[in-house]
């Protein structure tokens, strides 16, 4: 499953990575950065979108346009679904989303079915 990581524009946004298999790696391309996921090591990256996916969709002249993250290490038989999107969006777009948003983990300590490990999680984590 897709995941979507909501960050507002220009606002700093700091991604604490992990893993808890092997090692990947978070990717974002359109921002010209990488991190290494290593188990047992935690590593950090931060960044700071200036240009909202709005404005990016406009610049570029593509409705499509989305920015991606993706894993970036040839992982495993999963690597090529390790992938998500990062929107840019506005404070007040972002706290209309926000306020939507229901709280995960009560959810998946509740469940009987452990949360798979892989980068996407970690990043989940984050947001
Ligand atoms: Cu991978």
């Amino acid at each position: 499953m897709e995941q979507t990581m909501y960050c507002v524009v220009n606002k700093p946004v700091k991604l604490i990575i992990g893993s808890r298999d092997v090692i990947h790696d978070v990717g974002l391309s359109h921002f010209r950065m990488k991190m290494d996921a290593v188990p047992g090591t935690p590593t950090t990256m931060w960044f700071k979108p200036v240009v909202t996916t709005a404005k990016m969709k406009e610049l570029t002249k593509n409705p499509n346009f989305v920015y991606e993250i993706s894993c970036d290490q040839m992982c495993g038989n999963g690597h090529y679904s390790m992938r998500g999107v990062i929107e840019v969006v506005e404070q007040a777009e972002y706290d209309a989303w926000i306020a939507k948003q229901k709280p995960k983990y009560a959810s998946v300590f509740a469940s009987a079915e452990a949360p798979k490990a892989d980068t996407t999680k970690a990043i989940a984590a984050v947001k």
